[in-house]
């Protein structure tokens, strides 16, 4: 990496954090409808791996998603206008929050329901296989998912067929409200990949840098040997679940250590100047890029147009050509 792509990973961070922020004050106004899960905390993950990955590489996720919108390069306005429902939105305003998608981007998602995206991970993998595509199938999920039946289908799927996936793991400690340890009878989550005999690695989710080399790694063995490989990123969120989340199943202590201690965006800060990549005032000019990025993307969103009542019924199949 020279200068440009190191500040640029910076720039993607720090564009998250404040566009997360912006929504959550947009949310509080009542701006933006149905359900909203900040992303704060995690950006190094989604970052890191993305940044390492192959413009024919797909990439699929939960409902976590606006920083996978960005890292996927989703422009920040087009995220804004998702978020309100806006024509203009990334989705034409039908998905929201939940919904973020982009396949020109090769972003395939966004999905509500938790698990149910890795089984459609699995299938674009044998997709890939059929057409003799030299893709991966980047697969991000939530310590939650790794309870649901999906996981364990598409898992061994993935062994059994020798599907070019990477099963990325975004450890959080909690599902909603609920700790990895209460609800998993395995709470070193990656040892459920060993049942299927997948490879296996776990990183530190906070640090940018260590998540890139986990990740070049990772894809690099799943592209040579075209079978699955599983990555557990370990990792905070800084928020509660979604908004309104009132967190009583964590300490205020708990949060703040992680946020003071464990800050993605600090960590990578400090390296950056450590080694002499870039100065402070440098960081600073990102940062006020970044806002301005943000508060443009508010005013997009807000002055774009609503979708129409008379297209409600448009793309609910898709439209084979005549
Ligand atoms: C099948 C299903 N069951 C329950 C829910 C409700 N629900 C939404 S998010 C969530 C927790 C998932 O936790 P995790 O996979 O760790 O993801 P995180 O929110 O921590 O990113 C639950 C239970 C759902 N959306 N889908
Ligand atoms: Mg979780």
């Amino acid at each position: 990496m020279d200068k440009k792509d190191y500040l640029e990973l910076f720039h993607q961070m720090i564009l998250i954090r404040h566009l997360e922020e912006q929504a959550s004050a947009l949310y509080q106004q009542g701006k933006i409808g149905g359900f909203l899960h900040l992303y704060s905390g995690q950006e190094a993950v989604s970052t890191g791996i993305i940044s390492t990955r192959q413009p024919q590489d797909r990439i699929i996720t939960a409902y976590r998603d606006h920083g996978v919108a960005i890292n996927c390069g989703i422009p920040a306005k087009v995220v804004m206008a998702e978020l309100l429902g806006k024509v203009t939105g990334c989705s034409q305003g039908r998905g929201g929050s939940m919904h973020m998608a982009d396949i020109s981007k090769n972003y395939w998602g966004g999905h509500a329901i938790v698990g149910a995206h890795l089984p459609i991970a699995a299938g674009l993998a044998l997709g890939d296989r059929y057409k003799g595509q030299d893709a991966v199938t980047i697969c991000m999920f939530g310590d939650g998912a790794t309870n649901i039946g999906y996981f364990h289908e598409a898992l061994n799927l993935s062994k059994v067929w020798n599907l070019s996936v990477l099963w990325v793991c975004e450890n959080n400690r909690y599902g909603m409200g609920t700790s990895v340890e209460r609800a998993s009878a395995v709470s070193d989550i990656r040892q459920k990949a060993e049942g299927y005999r997948i490879p296996h690695e776990c990183v530190d989710g906070m640090d940018i840098i260590k998540v890139r080399e986990a990740a070049q790694k990772a894809i690099e063995t799943v592209r040579s040997t075209k079978s699955p490989y599983f990555l557990e990123a370990e990792t905070y969120r800084f928020h509660g679940h979604s908004m309104g989340d009132p967190e009583r199943y964590r300490t205020s202590e708990e949060v703040k250590r992680w946020q003071n201690e464990e800050d993605p965006l600090g960590i990578y800060h400090k390296y950056l100047i450590e080694n002499q990549i870039a100065s402070p005032e440098e960081l600073d000019e990102l940062e006020k890029t970044a806002e301005n990025e943000v508060q443009e993307a508010v005013q997009f969103a807000e002055s774009s147009p609503e979708p129409l009542a008379a297209d409600l019924y448009k793309y609910l199949y898709v439209e084979m050509p005549e």
